[in-house]
């Protein structure tokens, strides 16, 4: 299976994260996620690396606001410039704002935290030197899955994974959050639409907020996720059973809220429904966000399915037969997340 990753995700590593109570912890969203994965990889025998391709910044246009990657892109700079204490030691620093629109209509605010508070929706998109780099690599890796199954008549295999990080389905057309700036599995989503119909189906423990909204009005793109009920769980105002998409999109997206202590068997249940919708919409491509925070005893998620869960979630969903893009979302039970990861793969092979 190709699977494209690049080096450039390291360097986007925030020394800290703000958390429930405005406790500063360490970042959950950690480069060491990507060294287990790599490493269980390794250990298979179809594992086969590829670098990203650049596809410049048009198709991420297609999904986000203008305003809003321009802020990406020069946040950490002016952040730099704005403050002595920054630039004395920016490794203990991540910028982060304070104060928060709630999107009252305003207009978009000149002044640098303005702006943060207007993209950012949470403590855990934490800024520094590399985000943006790191996110490009991250679109890029995402984009390149896409274009190797839209050829896989000519590469025979029909999956590809791309080793994303950061993750991305958190971030809508013009926010940031829940440690994603770039929306890399609705970048790869959009791409693909054009050449056929594309559903997105999102695995991670966390509703997929980004995701829905940026596809919410939308027929062309089926979008599906099944997490932890936004009634207990992050990101806590998106991921309800009643929001099914409006306008054309009405019927176009589904979520699946489930409660704490789901296990294999309620989950497997959610999830036969999801691939009987994908069915229904008999899309040409499949995109698979998939987060590993599902797993039982991740810190982050309340849901106990087991690793041999995960293989038949991989299972079920492969049997779709669908190019699939397999985009990496969340999943922070590091000493787990190779293997989990592994064992959802290695049905795509
Ligand atoms: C990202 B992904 C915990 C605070 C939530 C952000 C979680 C982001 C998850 N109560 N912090 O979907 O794995
Ligand atoms: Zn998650």
């Amino acid at each position: 299976m190709k699977i494209f990753y690049s080096e450039e995700h390291r360097k986007h590593f925030p020394p800290f994260e703000v958390f429930d109570g405005g406790k500063r912890v360490p970042y959950y969203e950690n480069p060491e996620r990507m060294d287990r994965i790599l490493s269980a990889l390794k250990k298979t025998d179809w594992a086969e690396f590829s670098e990203p391709k650049d596809f410049g910044l048009d198709p991420i246009l297609a999904v986000h606001d203008k305003g809003y990657i321009n802020f990406l892109a020069s946040a950490w700079r002016e952040w730099l410039a704005s403050d002595p204490e920054v630039a004395a030691s920016p490794e203990q620093n991540a910028f982060l704002p304070a104060t928060f629109a709630l999107r009252r209509k305003t207009r978009v605010p000149n002044a640098l935290l303005g702006k943060a508070g207007y993209y950012i929706m949470d403590l855990s998109a934490c800024i520094v030197e590399a985000t943006y780099e790191a996110s490009l690599a991250s679109v890029n890796c995402a984009l390149s899955a896409a274009e190797f199954i839209s050829s896989s008549i000519v590469n025979r295999q029909s999956s590809a994974f791309a080793l994303c990080r950061p993750p991305g389905h958190h971030a809508g057309r013009d926010y940031a959050g829940g440690y994603c700036f770039i929306n890399n599995a609705s970048v790869a989503a959009n791409w693909l639409s054009s050449k056929g119909k594309a559903a997105l189906l999102d695995i991670d423990y966390h509703a997929g907020n980004g995701t829905q909204d940026i596809f919410y009005e939308r027929n062309d793109v089926l979008t599906l996720s099944i997490h932890g009920d936004p009634d207990y769980e992050y990101p806590h105002y998106i991921g309800f059973a009643d929001e099914t998409g409006a306008g054309v999109g009405l019927g176009y997206h589904k979520n699946y809220p489930l409660p704490a202590d789901t296990n294999d068997t309620d989950y497997l249940s959610a999830l036969d429904d999801a691939i009987t919708m994908i069915k229904k919409f008999a899309p040409k491509y499949l995109v698979l966000s998939a987060g590993m925070d599902i797993f039982d005893g991740d810190p982050l998620g309340k849901f106990h399915v087991t690793g041999n869960g995960i293989g038949e979630i991989g299972k079920r969903i492969a049997e779709l037969n669908l190019p699939a893009a397999i985009i990496m979302e969340g999943g922070y039970a590091n000493e787990a997340l190779g293997n989990n990861m592994v064992k959802l793969l290695e049905n795509f092979k």
